[in-house]
C-alpha cells in the first residue's frame, strides 16, 4: 500500500473527471492478476443434494486473461499478496485466523483429508450463539459459513489472500491518481461477509478494495455490484456505514441466490441509513430492462458523491450462463462499460462472477473496452 495521506494534491480531491487527473497514466488500464489462483481449485459442490462439478473453475480467470492480451487493453502485474493487517481493516481476526489455518485443521483430523475438499454442515442459525469459537473444525466450518457449495480447499488461503492483494493493488493505482485498474482474480469475494464464506467467497475483494480507497483518502467511496447474484458479503460489510456507498442489480432473492438478502426495502441502517441501494429484477430480464437499473444505481453514486468506484465486475448475467437467468448478450458488455464511464470517477473493476467459461474472456473484457473507450 503506498498509504499516501489526503492533502490538497491528492487526485480524490483535485479531480473527478479524468482530464484534470495528470498525476497517474490515463491511457491503460493496468490488471492485477492472480497468478496463485489456481491453488484454489475444489472438487465438487454440493448442488441440491449431490456432488457436482465446481462451476467456479480456474479456466474462468485464465480465458479472461487471455482475452486481455489479445486485445492489448494494458499491462498485466501480479502484487504481493495482502497482508494480515490490511485483511483485518474489513474481515473480523477470529475469522481470518479460522482461514489461515483451515487446511492444517482439517487434515490433522485424518491424514486421508487430504485428498478431499472440506465442507461444513452444521450451521449456528437463529437460537445458537455464534460468539463462543468452537473447538471442533466441523462447527468452525459451519460458524464462518452460510452455504455447503463452497469447497475449502488446500490452496484456498493462499489464492484469496494473493486476490485480495490484487484488489489492494488496484486502489492504489487509483489512490495515484489513475482513471481505472483491474483486480483479475478468483475465487471471487463479494458473498464474503466479515467473519463468513460461502458463495465460492473467501475474502471480499471487492470491500478490501473499498476500505484501502478510504483509507488512502477518498471521503465517500461507492461499490457498484453488477453480478448476477446479490454480493451480500459487501452490503453486510457497509450496511451501517456512511461512508461507503453499496449498490446493487441482481436476481429476486425471492427465487435466486443467496435467497436471505437483496430485497430493495434494505436501504441501510444508522449512519448508513440511505447509502445502500437493492435493483432486484425477475429471472430472464433482458438487457434493455436490465440497463435502466444500472442507469438508477449510477444516479444513486452520484447523488450519493462518491469520489472512487469499485464494481464488482460479474459477468454471470450473460444469457448462457449456466447458474443465472438474466439475459445479457456478448455486445450488452460493451454498453455496461461505457455506461459506468459515465459516471466519470476512478473505477476499480475487481472479477466476480461469470460461469459460461468459453465467453467469460470476451464479456468481462468487452466492459473493460467499452469502459475504456467512453473514458477517452
Ligand atoms: C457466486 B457469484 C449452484 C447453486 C448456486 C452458489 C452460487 C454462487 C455464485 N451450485 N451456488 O456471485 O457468482
Ligand atoms: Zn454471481
Amino acid at each position: 500500500m503506498s498509504g499516501a495521506p489526503l492533502n490538497h494534491h491528492h487526485p480524490f480531491v483535485q479531480c473527478r473527471v479524468t482530464e484534470t487527473c495528470s498525476s497517474g497514466d490515463n491511457r491503460l488500464m493496468r490488471t492485477y492478476f492472480n497468478t496463485e489462483h489456481a491453488l484454489h481449485r475444489g472438487q465438487k459442490e454440493m448442488f441440491r443434494g449431490e456432488m457436482v462439478p465446481c462451476f467456479e473453475v480456474p479456466d474462468r480467470v485464465d480465458f479472461v486473461l487471455k482475452e486481455l492480451r489479445h486485445r492489448k487493453l494494458g499491462p498485466v502485474e501480479t502484487p504481493e499478496p495482502a497482508s494480515l493487517d490490511v485483511l483485518a481493516r474489513t474481515h473480523q481476526p477470529r475469522y481470518l485466523d479460522f482461514l489461515a489455518n483451515a487446511w492444517s485443521d482439517w487434515v490433522a483430523l485424518d491424514p486421508a483429508n487430504a485428498q478431499r475438499d472440506a465442507f461444513p454442515s452444521y450451521w449456528p442459525i437463529r437460537t445458537f450463539r455464534s460468539d463462543v469459537v468452537p473447538d471442533s473444525f466441523h462447527a468452525r466450518m459451519g460458524l464462518f459459513s452460510f452455504d455447503a457449495g463452497t469447497p475449502l480447499t488446500s490452496g484456498t488461503w493462499v489464492a484469496a489472500r494473493a486476490g485480495a492483494g490484487c484488489a489492494l493493488a488496484g486502489a492504489d493505482r487509483l489512490i495515484d491518481g489513475d482513471r481505472a485498474a483491474f483486480a483479475l482474480t478468483r475465487p471471487p469475494g463479494h458473498h464474503a461477509g466479515a467473519d463468513f464464506f460461502g458463495g465460492y467467497c473467501f475474502l471480499n475483494n471487492a470491500a478490501i478494495a473499498a476500505q484501502a480507497l478510504r483509507d488512502g483518502g477518498a471521503k465517500r467511496v461507492a461499490v457498484l455490484d453488477i453480478d448476477y447474484h446479490h454480493g451480500n458479503g459487501t452490503q453486510a460489510i457497509f450496511y451501517a456505514r456512511g461512508d461507503v456507498f453499496f449498490t446493487s442489480i441482481h436476481g429476486d432473492p425471492r427465487t435466486e441466490y443467496p435467497y436471505f438478502l437483496g430485497h430493495a426495502d434494505e436501504h441501510g441502517e444508522g449512519e448508513g441509513l440511505g447509502a445502500n441501494l437493492n435493483l432486484p429484477l425477475p429471472r430472464g430480464t433482458e438487457f434493455i430492462d436490465w440497463r435502466i437499473a444500472l442507469a438508477q444505481a449510477l444516479r444513486g453514486i452520484e447523488r450519493f458523491g462518491a469520489e472512487a468506484l469499485v464494481v464488482s465486475l460479474g459477468v454471470d448475467t450473460f444469457v448462457q450462463d449456466p447458474i443465472s437467468g438474466f439475459r445479457l448478450r456478448s455486445e450488452n458488455y460493451l454498453d455496461v462499460g461505457a455506461d459506468i464511464a459515465g459516471a466519470k470517477l476512478p473505477t476499480l473493476f475487481v472479477f466476480e462472477g461469470g460461469y459460461a467459461v468459453h465467453d467469460v474472456g470476451i464479456n468481462a473484457v468487452n466492459v473493460l473496452q467499452g469502459f475504456n473507450e467512453a473514458a477517452g
